[in-house]
């Protein structure tokens, strides 16, 4: 193996705490030795689509799950596909073009992988606040969950656009950071993986908060599932 490829699974592997981008990485690597693509797949959500009522209504949960998320996956294979064949041609021009797709449409496909398993009915695990590692983390990186809240809140209600609160983690330095995503995949920093996130496109609040984002955030924390977090941190420990 040459050492390109061996950093290459290196890093695949170190993203793999949060799932779909190491699918993604590890198939892309596959894809440029055997020419074959392994398509991605919508993962079930690991509750009812009304559990997190009355938080998140069932209808916003199953057209975000069903046509939204479902639309990223089919997104993401099918921009990786014509990346494939833009490449074989030899035009790089329209390999850039797909290339930008597939980062749009994998991360979506990232994200709401993440997005989906961060919460659990309030009944379940849901709400409440971190414990252990996590907190003390927070404490440390924030000066406490409070304060943590307010900046992530913030952070989410203010994302201009479409586009994503984020809490995440870079073990270089073993700091937390809240950062802001527009779309899927813009503003963010190398290094670090995230480990919490809100979905904040429209899609994820209209039908049950309209204009009223700041509102859908708030009432969000009540269905954050703390354990799952505290895992995701440990896995890039
Ligand atoms: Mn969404």
């Amino acid at each position: 193996m040459d050492t390109s490829r061996r950093d290459f699974l290196r890093i695949a592997g170190g993203v793999a705490a949060t799932g779909a981008l190491a699918g993604v990485l590890t198939q892309n690597a596959g894809a440029a030795e055997a020419g074959t693509l392994t398509p991605h797949e919508l993962p079930p959500l690991p509750y009812n689509y009304d559990a997190l009522e009355p938080y998140i209504d069932a209808t916003t949960m199953e057209l975000h799950h069903t046509k939204h998320h479902a639309a990223y996956v089919n997104g993401l294979n099918a921009a990786e596909a014509a990346l494939a064949q833009a490449r074989a041609s030899g035009d790089f021009a329209l390999a850039q073009y797909w290339s930008k797709r597939a980062a749009f449409n994998g991360g979506g496909h990232f994200l709401h992988s993440m997005f989906w398993k961060v919460m659990a009915p309030p009944d379940a695990g849901g709400g409440g606040a971190p414990s252990g590692e996590l907190r003390d983390k927070i404490q440390r990186d924030f000066g406490g969950f409070d304060a943590f809240k307010k900046q992530f809140s913030a952070a989410a209600a203010q994302v201009e656009g479409s586009g994503w609160g984020l809490l995440h983690y870079r073990p270089e330095d073993d700091r937390l950071i809240v950062l802001q995503a527009e779309n899927q995949h813009k503003l963010t920093v190398w290094g670090a993986w995230p480990i919490l996130g809100i979905d904040v496109w429209e899609h994820a609040y209209y039908l049950k908060y309209q204009n009223r984002r700041a509102d859908y955030v708030n009432a969000w924390w009540n269905v954050v599932n703390w354990e799952q977090v505290a895992q995701n941190l440990q896995a890039l420990r």
